[in-house]
């Protein structure tokens, strides 16, 4: 108890919130109230900073030239590779493969390893509550292949049925692709346990971290997952980044994903080799600078103290869901014993669009809709919900806005 009343302490938010220029912004007259952190986070001041001092001081192409600018961006960019190998605690460097985000990572998964893997009658087991970027590249490797997708129930607060993905497990089995922490829902789904299972079956394991790694403490060694994959934007970093950890023994034969310059070994017209570790799956110019700035994101993150983040939004999505759900009316969706700072809900009659456009005008910032889970919203029979989601810079002050805003809102729609 003391240890946590110190935390507490610990945590300067109003410090915290100072670095993230964007904060200081007016929205319809309001002082932003940021609760879409879900869809994307803040940048700290750092990372802003280094996307303009590349763009400065060193822009050049990497692993490229020769020249004083293009070794100057390659170190920087590779310095990031190390960086995410010991923030996932990966064995080797070659295992972190920089892709756009999130989606490229599954779709990367899906079409390499899908392709050399996958066979008629196979199968792939996903879960409901799956974001449609680990669905569609699934369905789409599935039908190439005439493989099946097997999807896991989930219970009326939002829990995966561990019982019948035992069940579905078989030598069959050949992927089991599902989500860390939900997106819509913000249920932490025991994936350690999941890999376990899948592995017991002989499946190889790919977790969605699109919503964990800036939530949780990411340990891939520990978690022993064959594959993770991340967004940068969504853990302080810039767009348009991405990150898919494999297992090198897995990586290594699998066969590229995409072809085109950096990925080769050498090519002629009769016959090309393709390059090693991870370059083999990283064609094309990438986002340099984003991966740059992305290092300066993860340097933030562990200079504020995940354990402390961790508790913060713990305490905050408490106070939120204990505040919200004593609103009259409300209808909370995903109510899992273990959650992360997620809360989606319905407001009695309303449609969740007309109520994030009431909370837009009061300077409250919340996403609305089906959030790209189309197939969990037909679960709970609802077009979508109204979602607020947590960040390290939120306040219990501005989760007081958001329930009186609610308020107001209700009385204008209802
Ligand atoms: N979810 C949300 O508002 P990308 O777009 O590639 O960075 O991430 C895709 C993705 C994959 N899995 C999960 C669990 C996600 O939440 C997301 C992105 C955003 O919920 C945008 S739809």
């Amino acid at each position: 108890m003391e240890a946590v009343k110190e935390n507490i302490q610990a945590y300067n938010v109003t410090a915290l919130r100072n670095k993230f220029p964007v904060l200081n912004v007016k929205v319809n007259r309001h002082p932003l109230v940021y609760l879409d952190n879900a869809a994307t986070t803040q940048k700290p001041e750092s990372v802003i900073k280094a996307l303009e001092s590349y763009y400065k001081n060193y822009n050049a192409n990497i692993h490229r030239g020769i020249h004083h600018l293009a070794e100057k961006a390659t170190a920087a960019f590779e310095e990031t590779r190390t960086e995410v190998q010991k923030f996932l605690n990966a064995a080797y460097r070659e295992e972190i493969i920089f892709t756009k985000g999130t989606t490229e990572s599954i779709n990367l998964v899906a079409s390499s390893w899908g392709r050399k893997n996958l066979k008629e009658n196979d199968e792939v087991i996903i879960s409901t509550m799956e974001h449609h970027s680990n669905i569609v590249p699934w369905q789409l490797i599935c039908e190439e292949k005439k493989a099946k997708l097997k999807v896991i129930p989930i219970s009326d607060e939002g829990e995966l049925d561990l019982d019948t993905f035992h069940s579905l497990l078989s030598p069959k089995t050949k992927m089991v692709s599902v989500v860390h922490v939900s997106n819509s829902l913000g249920t932490i789904n025991p994936v350690e346990e999941i890999i376990e299972m899948a592995h017991a079956a002989g499946a190889v394991v790919l977790i969605d971290g699109a919503q964990s790694t800036a939530h949780l403490k990411i340990d891939v060694a520990r978690m022993n997952c064959d594959f993770f994959a991340l967004s940068a934007h969504k853990v302080y970093g810039p767009t348009g980044v991405g990150v898919l950890y494999g297992k090198k023994e897995i990586l290594e034969v699998m066969p590229p994903y995409q072809g085109g310059g950096e990925m080769i070994g050498e090519v002629k017209f009769e016959k090309t080799t393709y390059n090693e570790l991870p370059y083999k799956f990283e064609a094309g110019t990438p986002n340099i600078a984003g991966v740059i700035a992305f290092r300066e994101a993860l340097f933030f993150l562990n200079a504020n103290n995940p354990t402390l983040i961790h508790e913060h939004e713990q305490r905050l999505l408490e106070y939120a869901t204990e505040k919200i759900s004593a609103l009259d009316g409300i209808r909370l969706i995903g109510r899992a014993k273990n959650k992360a700072g997620v809360i989606s809900f319905l407001l009695n009659g309303a449609h969740p669009q007309d109520v994030g456009v009431l909370l837009d005008q009061q300077g409250i910032a919340v996403r609305t809709g089906h959030h790209c889970t189309q197939p969990l919203m037909d679960r709970f029979g609802i077009p979508g919900t109204v979602r607020a989601s947590l960040a390290m810079y939120n306040t219990h002050e501005e989760i007081d806005l958001l329930t009186e805003a609610l308020l107001k809102a209700k009385k204008m729609l209802l």
